[in-house]
């Protein structure tokens, strides 16, 4: 457990893993960019043997990722997708999944194709509690699968009345927390057993690597992922640690000017006529906000909405944006734009895509932490494009 459980995040993730080197005295971790350990004798070495099993920068991020989700144990790995697949590899073959419907696309095609010939995947809206109930007492799962907010509907599941139902019924909870990052919401401290991250969004922040975490609390699920990790090799190499390192010292400045900005965004964006229906966590407007706002300390910088005029009106607003980049991925220091069903989401069938509101009219959208008012005259500008 670290040392700095008491304190606050902003000072977690400065210090969690960042002790002096004992070597030199260097204040920043040093990158142990190697492959392999000298032992003195076979067998005797001094922790490290191979860099796939162990890595003095990888522990060092492991030591803050598990202090920022006030977990004991961290994995940190090189996506967030082959997080996930470690965690599916934990499940006996023939285990049944409960997997909420909204869930990014990648973890969409993973569980439907690579997965689907050794577990049973069920997907269900697991903001309805009492129906998950229900689902869980007949399907008796092993796991449970969770993105809240979820991606990209950032529909808000109820996660202390979600893991005290799954805990009466012997399920594991897991919980993907990408799209709050650590600063915005834990999971453990409200019951869940396992968070996920994809590092590649928040927790690094600049859009220049691609990891992924796994935190919990139970050692003997950690020892379980350990050994798959080890057996299996998705680790993170020493440099992207490092730059993951270095990138999530300022995560909680970053989310909350990226939270600032989009809280005023998405009240720009729900007044314009060109716009339908925004979907943000933080408006009143939002079917679960009063969720939002018990377990969550804040709202984040994802937006969704949808714009008038369909498909045609959504490619020239994404083609006229200049600030906003047209590109997939989230929680960079710059903002950026995307169009679910045919970027992140184009792996989730079409009727399912319809069923689940991934129209052709909607839009997402990551706000950065530029200014404020720069990005909302550039949404402005666009939007005046598709009203001519
Ligand atoms: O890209 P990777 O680091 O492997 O993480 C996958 C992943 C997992 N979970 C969530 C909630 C995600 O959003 C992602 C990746 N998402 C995008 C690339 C995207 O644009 O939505």
């Amino acid at each position: 457990m670290s040392k700095y459980q008491r304190k606050d995040i902003a000072t977690k993730v400065i210090h969690a893993g960042a002790h002096a080197d004992k070597e030199t005295g260097a204040v920043t971790a040093p990158i142990y960019q190697t492959s392999t350990y000298v032992q003195s004798s076979p067998g005797k070495h001094q922790g490290f043997e191979y860099t796939r099993s162990h890595n003095p920068t990888r522990t060092r991020l492991e030591e803050c990722l598990a202090a920022i989700e006030n977990g004991k144990f961290a994995i940190a790995t090189a996506s967030g997708m082959s997080a996930t697949t470690l965690l599916m590899h934990m499940l006996p073959k023939d285990s049944t999944v409960i997997c909420g419907d909204d869930v990014y696309g990648g973890t969409y095609r993973l569980f439907t194709t690579v997965f689907k010939n050794t577990h049973r995947f069920i997907f269900t809206d697991t903001t309805n509690t009492a129906e998950l109930k229900k689902i869980i007492q007949k399907e008796k799962p092993q796991l449970l699968w969770l993105e809240t907010p979820t991606n990209p509907m950032l529909k808000i599941t109820d996660l202390a009345v979600t893991a005290e139902i799954a805990k009466a019924a012997n399920v594991i909870t897991v919980v993907d927390n990408t799209f709050m990052s650590p600063y915005f919401q834990n999971p453990l401290n409200l019951g869940i057993d396992i968070v996920v991250h994809s590092m590649t969004k928040y927790i690094n922040g600049h859009s220049d690597v691609v990891g992924g975490a796994i935190i919990l609390n139970k050692k003997s699920l950690y020892d379980q992922l350990w050994v798959l990790q080890n057996s299996i090799g998705p680790s993170q190499s020493p440099f992207d640690s490092w730059l993951v390192l270095r990138g999530i010292k300022t995560l909680a400045v970053r989310m909350r000017t990226h939270e600032a900005n989009a809280k005023l965004i998405a009240e720009f964006l729900e007044k314009h006529k060109m716009v339908e229906k925004v979907i943000y966590p933080g408006l009143p407007s939002h079917p679960q906000h009063e969720i939002a706002k018990k377990q969550m300390k804040g709202f984040g910088g994802m937006i969704t909405f949808f714009i008038k005029g369909g498909i045609k009106n959504s490619r020239k607003f994404l083609e006229t944006v200049e600030l906003f980049s047209l590109a997939e991925s989230l929680g960079g220091v710059e903002s950026l734009i995307e169009h679910p069903a045919i970027m992140t989401h184009a792996s989730v069938p079409a009727p399912i895509r319809e069923k689940l509101g991934i129209k052709d009219n909607l839009v997402r959208i990551s706000v950065g932490i530029e200014d404020a008012q720069d990005l909302i005259n550039d949404l402005k500008n666009a939007l005046k494009a598709i009203s001519n």
